[in-house]
C-alpha cells in the first residue's frame, strides 16, 4: 500500500531529474538568503548557478550540528519569519538544542512525508493511531500526528504520560496503532503484563516505532510481546523529522523519501563518499525545504545504504536500520562498541529483561565498561551462586561479541529509569 504511489515508486532517471532542479534551486535559495552558506561557498569559490549534475554535490561544503548551534536560534533561516509557521528544536541529546522552522509549505509536505511513513507501516484511515511521543519542541509527535490526520486514521495525542494511563487509553479507546521510542513501548507491554490484561483483548496491529536505535531483537520482543508488526522510522529535527525515511512491510531497510532528501554515506573520518553498502556517516541535502534548507548536513548517524529494488515496489533507496550515532560508539581500551551490540545479547539470554544501562568509568587509568542489567524476581533472590553462573555466562557471550571483558550487575526490575522519551545508554562517568 502506497501514500502517493506515483512519486513512491518513480522512475530512477526521472527522479535523478526532478532531484538535480531541486538541488539547484536548493543551492541559489540558500546562497541568497543564508549568510552561511553563501560566506562558505564564497570562501570555496562555488558559483551557485554554475550547478549541472548530482555529482557537483561534493563540491558543496558540509554543515555540522556545531554550525547549526552557532546560528541559534534563527540564523540559518531561509526565510523572513513571517512566513515560518511553526517553530520547534532538536531534542538536544548531545548538547545545545537547535531551533528549527517550517513554512506552511514545509509542514504540507511534512504531512506527506509522515504519511507516507504511516502507510509503509500499514496505517489506513481505519485505525486509531496512539502517539505517545512527547508533544511539545520536539518534533515527533507533531510529525506523526499531522501525518496520522493526513491519513484519515483517528488519533490520540496522548504524549508521554504515565505508562499506565496509556495503557488504560490503548483498552477504552481501542488504539490499534501506537507511535513511540521502541524502549518505551517495551515499558508499555511490561505494563500491559503487570496489569493483569491480555494482549490478545486489546486492539493493537501496527507499532511505529523510532527516535533511537533498536536492535533486531528489540522488533521481535516487542512484536510478540504487543502482538503487532512493528516498523522502523527515522528522521532528525535538522533535516525535517519523521518523515525522512521509514520502513514498509518487508521490514528490511527504511526506505529513504529521496524526491526531498539527498542523502550520502561518507567516512567520518575522511569525509569521502564510501562504495554503496559500507557503513559510514549518514549526509543529507534537504531538497524542498523552505524555512530551514541544509546542505550536506552530517547526522553523526552510522548506517549503510541498500540500492536493490525492495520487492513493495518502492524504488527509493533503503538505509539499513541506525546502529548508533559517531558519539553513542563507545571506545574502550581500542575496541569500538555500540550498545546495540550489547542490547542484542541481552535479549538472548534468558531471566534478563531488555531494559539496561552502560557506566563507563576510568580506574587506575583502565577503562572499564560495566553493563546494568534488569534481571527477573527469581535470579535476583536466587542463591548467591546460582546468581554468579548467570552473571558469568553473560559475561561469556558479551566477551565474545565485542571482544573484550566487561562487567556486569544485575540489578532489580523497575530500577532503571524509564522514559517516555529517548532511552539513556550509556552513562560516561570518565570525563567528569
Ligand atoms: O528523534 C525524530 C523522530 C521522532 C524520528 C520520532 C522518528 C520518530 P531528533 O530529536 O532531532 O528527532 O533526534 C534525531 O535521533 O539523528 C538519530 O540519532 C536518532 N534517531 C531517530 N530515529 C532513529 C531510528 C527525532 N529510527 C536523532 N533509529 C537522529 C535510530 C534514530 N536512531
Amino acid at each position: 500500500m502506497y501514500w502517493e504511489a506515483e512519486k513512491e515508486c518513480i522512475n530512477r532517471e526521472a527522479l535523478k531529474q526532478l532531484q538535480l532542479e531541486r538541488l539547484q534551486s536548493t543551492v541559489l535559495r540558500v546562497y541568497m538568503n543564508v549568510p552561511f552558506y553563501r560566506k562558505k561557498f564564497d570562501e570555496l569559490r562555488i558559483d551557485p548557478d554554475a550547478f549541472r549534475s548530482l555529482g557537483d554535490l561534493r563540491k558543496l561544503p558540509f554543515t555540522s550540528k556545531d554550525d547549526l548551534r552557532v546560528s541559534y536560534p534563527y540564523g540559518m533561516f531561509a526565510v523572513p519569519l513571517r512566513e515560518v509557521v511553526r517553530v520547534q528544536a532538536s531534542s538536544g541529546t548531545t548538547g545545545m538544542p537547535t531551533a528549527v522552522g517550517y513554512t506552511r509549505n514545509d509542514i504540507k509536505n511534512w504531512s506527506n512525508l509522515a504519511a507516507r511513513i504511516l502507510v509503509a507501516g500499514g496505517v489506513t484511515q481505519n485505525d486509531i493511531v496512539q502517539i505517545a511521543f512527547d508533544y511539545g519542541l520536539f518534533t515527533g509527535a507533531l510529525g506523526l500526528h499531522y501525518g496520522a490526520e493526513r491519513v484519515g486514521a483517528s488519533v490520540i495525542p496522548i504524549s508521554g504520560v504515565n505508562t499506565r494511563r496509556q495503557v488504560k487509553i490503548m483498552q477504552d479507546f481501542k488504539t490499534t496503532a501506537l507511535m513511540c521510542t521502541p524502549s518505551y513501548a517495551l515499558s508499555i507491554a511490561d505494563t500491559i503484563m503487570e496489569m493483569g490484561i491480555n494482549v490478545n483483548s486489546l486492539s493493537l496491529k501496527y507499532g511505529l516505532f523510532g527516535a533511537e536505535p533498536w536492535s533486531e531483537s528489540m522488533r521481535h520482543e516487542l512484536q510478540e510481546k504487543l502482538k503487532i508488526v512493528a516498523t522502523d522510522n527515522y528522521g532528525l529535527s535538522e533535516v525535517m523529522s519523521p518523515g525522512v525515511a521509514g520502513e514498509c512491510s518487508e521490514r528490511n531497510g527504511l526506505h529513504i523519501n529521496e524526491d526531498h532528501f539527498l542523502v550520502e554515506v561518507v567516512d567520518p573520518e575522511t569525509l569521502e563518499p564510501l562504495p554503496e553498502g559500507k557503513t559510514g556517516e549518514l549526509v543529507i541535502t534537504t531538497l524542498t525545504k523552505e524555512a530551514f534548507p541544509v546542505i550536506r548536513f552530517r547526522t553523526r548517524d552510522l548506517t549503510s545504504l541498500i540500492t536493490e529494488p525492495c520487492s513493495c515496489g518502492r524504488t527509493f533507496v533503503r538505509m539499513n536500520k541506525v546502529m548508533g550515532r559517531t558519539d553513542d560508539m563507545i571506545k574502550i581500551r581500542g575496541i569500538t562498541v555500540f550498545p546495540s551490540q550489547i542490547e542484542s545479547v541481552l535479549f538472548e539470554i534468558e531471566g534478563t529483561e531488555p531494559h539496561y544501562q552502560i557506566i563507563l568509568e576510568r580506574k587506575a587509568a583502565v577503562d572499564e565498561l560495566t553493563v546494568l542489567v534488569e534481571v527477573s524476581e527469581s535470579i535476583f533472590f536466587d542463591q548467591v551462586r546460582k546468581q554468579k553462573d548467570f552473571i558469568e555466562r553473560i559475561k561469556a557471550r558479551l566477551a565474545s561479541e565485542i571482544g573484550i571483558s566487561v562487567e556486569v550487575k544485575p540489578v532489580e526490575k523497575q530500577t532503571l529509569e524509564r522514559s517516555g522519551g529517548k532511552a539513556k545508554r550509556v552513562i560516561d562517568k570518565r570525563a567528569l
